[in-house]
């Protein structure tokens, strides 16, 4: 397996020598649990986003799309992600499910690419227990779950394989959330769930130090919830877990912009910038290089 160049997003002076020699010294499956420490010790990291759906790396056939996947997972890599999160249902408003076969088709031979060619963290976006189950096989070092393991086997498989685990808010599934969101407070109810979500998991053997947890943004709210959401963030810092922020190009900014996907790199990271001035460290996005620039700013101005 290629060992990867020093990662490029080290938050402090003298950390970025540091960083690289540890990880150098981890086995791959110790990556993930080295970043949450930095997490914990209030320095950032930044997942890439990559989607694997039929959409994705669709200029040619099976091995140019594989190829592809591996270009844009090193590249994110380069800029300075940490992790990758690879996933193979599309979780957007609207999306409609893929059956487990085709899942596992378009996620497993990623992951192994990735596996063979870098050593960078590997989440696995999905809510199937086994799509879980092989992707830690294929080499994948976290589970991210918007169903936040809700589903039959899910904590089994990662209390099996003792990995990190972030548990997202959501209302309803991708094809109505949107229809009519609810809330009598949208704060209250989502820190509710993720705290019930984390005991569920605690039950059954997950460890504090394995649970991540995510508000959701998007997933079931209005603008006005997201607002509310991105407003009081430090609330969902309080709850005592890493908290991942995903807000990349989402479609809160369409509508409180008017802005097309292919434009919301502005908004995208101002709300990160926006969440980690109230305490948030860990951030999924599309724009790797723009938003790691933009923590290093606020990671400097801090120090
Ligand atoms: C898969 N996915 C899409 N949006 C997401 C978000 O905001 N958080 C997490 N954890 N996963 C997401």
């Amino acid at each position: 397996m290629k060992k990867s160049a020093p990662t490029k997003n080290s938050n402090s002076v003298g950390a970025d020598f540091f960083h690289s020699a540890i990880l150098f010294l981890l086995p791959p499956e110790l990556y993930m649990q080295r970043i949450l420490q930095k997490i914990r010790s209030n320095q950032w990291a930044v997942m890439g986003i990559l989607n694997v759906t039929p959409d994705s790396f669709s200029d040619g056939g099976r091995f140019n799309k594989l190829d592809n996947a591996l270009k844009q997972a090193l590249l994110m890599q380069e800029q300075g992600a940490e992790v990758i999160d690879i996933g193979g249902e599309s979780t957007r408003p609207g999306a409609v499910p893929v059956p487990l076969d085709e899942e596992l088709e378009r996620v497993i031979p990623v992951i192994e690419k990735i596996r063979q060619n870098s050593d960078v963290a590997i989440s696995i976006d999905t809510s199937k227990p086994e799509v879980m189950q092989a992707a830690l096989a294929a080499g994948a070092s976290m589970v991210n779950d918007i169903n936040a393991l809700q589903a039959e086997g899910t904590i089994e498989v990662c209390v099996k394989h003792q990995v990190p685990v972030c548990l997202m808010h959501k209302q309803g599934s991708p094809q109505t959330m949107q229809d009519s969101p609810q809330y009598q407070n949208v704060v209250d109810e989502v820190k509710q769930y993720l705290e019930a979500r984390a005991s569920a998991c605690f039950e059954k053997g997950v460890t504090k130090e394995n649970i991540i947890v995510d508000p959701g943004f998007g997933f079931g709210k209005t603008l006005e919830n997201n607002l509310y959401l991105l407003r009081e963030m430090q609330q969902f810092c309080a709850l005592g877990f890493p908290v991942l922020v995903g807000v990349s190009r989402k479609s809160m900014f369409g509508v409180l912009l008017g802005r097309d996907v292919e434009d919301r790199l502005v908004a995208s990271t101002s709300a990160v910038v926006i969440a980690y001035q109230k305490g948030a460290r860990f951030f999924r996005v599309h724009d790797v290089a723009e938003t790691c620039d933009a923590l290093k700013l606020c990671a400097a101005v801090e120090t």
